[in-house]
C-alpha cells in the first residue's frame, strides 16, 4: 500500500514547503531498507526546506572531525541546531573518558554548558544544550549520561526508537530543537549508528539490542565515519554501499521514485 506520509498542510510540518518533492514523501511497506529510507523523510523535508543550494556535505572521520565542521558551520550560522545520530554520545570530557578516544569527546568542546569541564579551546564556536538532539544512542558512558541529564539535552536512544518508531523519533527531535524548521540544521552522522550487519567497517561497531535488531526500520539511517580499510573487502563494500545509500537519501533520493516538478507523461505521436 502506498500513501503519502506527509502532505503540504500537515500540522506536523510547515505549510510553505515549496516544491512538491520537498513536501510529499511516499511511504512503502514498513519493511526492509525501504522503511529505513522512509525514516529519513522528516529529515529530507527539513533539509529540502532550507534550499538545496545551501547544503554543505562533508565526509570524514574519525568523528573528531566534527570539531572543525561544527565550528565552521556555527561561525556562519550562529543560530544553527545540531542533530547527532550515533550509537555514542561523544560528549566525554578528557577526564570522564575511559578510553582517551578524542572521537568520543568532540561534543564536550562543542556544547556551551560543558566548557567549565574542559580545558580552554581557543574559541571554538558552540551550540547550546537546548539546540542539540541525539538519535540512536545505545552505548553511553556514565559521565556522558550525567551531563546529558544535567543539561537537559534531548536524546532518543534505541529504546525510544524501538517504542515510537524512527520516524516519530526524528520528527520529535526536529520539533524540539527546530520547531517550524526556521533554523539551519547541522546533521552529524556516525556510521556506527547503523546495525553492524550493514556497516561493519568502523572503529567502534555497536550491536543493536535484541529487540532493535528485529526492527528493520533501525537500519540504514545514518552515515559518517566509514573506514573501508577496516574489515574484509566484502564487509567494506556493504559498509560503503550503506553509506552511499543514506547519503543519497539525505539529498532526496527515494525508492518510491522522484517526480521532477515539470515532469510530463510522454504522449504517443
Ligand atoms: B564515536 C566511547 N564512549 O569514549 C569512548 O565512534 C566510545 O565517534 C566513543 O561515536 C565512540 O571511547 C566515538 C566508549
Ligand atoms: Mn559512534
Ligand atoms: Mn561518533
Ligand atoms: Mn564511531
Amino acid at each position: 500500500v502506498r500513501e503519502p506520509l506527509y502532505k503540504q498542510g500537515d500540522h506536523r510540518f510547515p505549510t510553505n514547503l515549496g516544491q512538491p518533492n520537498s513536501g510529499v514523501q511516499m511511504g512503502l511497506e514498513p519493511s526492509g531498507e525501504a522503511a529505513c529510507l522512509r525514516a529519513l523523510s522528516p529529515l529530507q523535508v527539513a533539509l529540502n526546506h532550507q534550499g538545496k543550494e545551501n547544503i554543505l556535505f562533508c565526509i570524514g572521520g574519525d568523528h573528531s572531525v566534527s570539531l572543525g565542521t561544527v565550528h565552521g558551520h556555527a561561525q556562519v550560522n550562529k543560530d544553527m541546531v545540531l542533530l547527532w545520530i550515533d550509537a555514542h554520545a561523544d560528549c566525554n570530557t578528557c577526564l570522564t573518558s575511559g578510553s582517551g578516544n578524542v572521537h568520543g569527546m568532540p561534543l564536550s568542546f562543542l556544547i556551551n554548558e560543558l566548557q567549565e569541564f574542559v580545558p580552554p579551546d581557543g574559541g571554538v564556536r558552540r551550540a547550546a544544550a537546548v539546540d542539540i538532539a541525539f538519535i540512536g544512542l545505545r552505548d553511553i558512558d556514565p559521565g556522558e549520561r550525567y551531563l546529558l541529564e544535567k543539561f537537559g539535552v534531548t536524546y532518543y536512544g534505541m529504546q525510544e526508537v524501538d517504542h515510537l518508531g524512527i520516524q516519530e523519533v526524528v520528527r520529535r527531535s526536529l520539533q524540539e530543537v527546530n520547531p517550524g524548521f526556521k533554523r539551519p540544521i547541522h546533521l552529524s552522522f556516525d556510521i556506527d549508528s547503523l546495525d553492524p550487519g550493514f556497516a561493519k567497517c568502523t572503529g567502534t561497531p555497536c550491536r543493536p539490542d535484541s529487540r532493535c535488531a528485529k526492527d528493520s526500520t533501525l537500519r540504514r539511517r545514518c552515515t559518517g565515519q566509514v573506514n573501508p580499510d577496516l574489515g574484509d573487502p566484502a564487509q567494506s563494500e556493504v559498509t560503503v554501499n550503506a553509506a552511499k545509500e543514506v547519503i543519497r537519501a539525505c539529498f532526496g533520493w527515494q525508492r518510491a521514485g522522484i517526480v521532477p516538478s515539470n515532469y510530463q507523461i510522454p504522449m504517443p505521436a
